[in-house]
């Protein structure tokens, strides 16, 4: 399993943290997400062999969210 933690940009309300890790949930290769609202981090852990980190990146800015960094 990898880990990778996404920094987005600063998340306006609680609702984005709902809508984040619902999607993200739903996603194939996705084991745990977390979305750290007073941070406005995405914790992300997936099998690389289902899904790689630029797709979740994608998925994540596909909701209309940036992503600032990726580490
Ligand atoms: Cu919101």
């Amino acid at each position: 399993m990898t880990k990778k933690t996404y920094q987005l940009e600063t998340l306006a309300c609680p609702t984005c943290v709902t809508k984040i890790e619902t999607v993200l949930k739903k996603t194939a290769g996705v084991d745990q997400s977390e979305v750290l609202f007073n941070s406005s981090r995405v914790k992300v852990s997936f099998d690389e062999a289902t899904i790689d980190s630029e797709a979740i990146k994608r998925r994540i800015e596909d909701l209309g969210y940036k992503v600032v960094s990726v580490k």
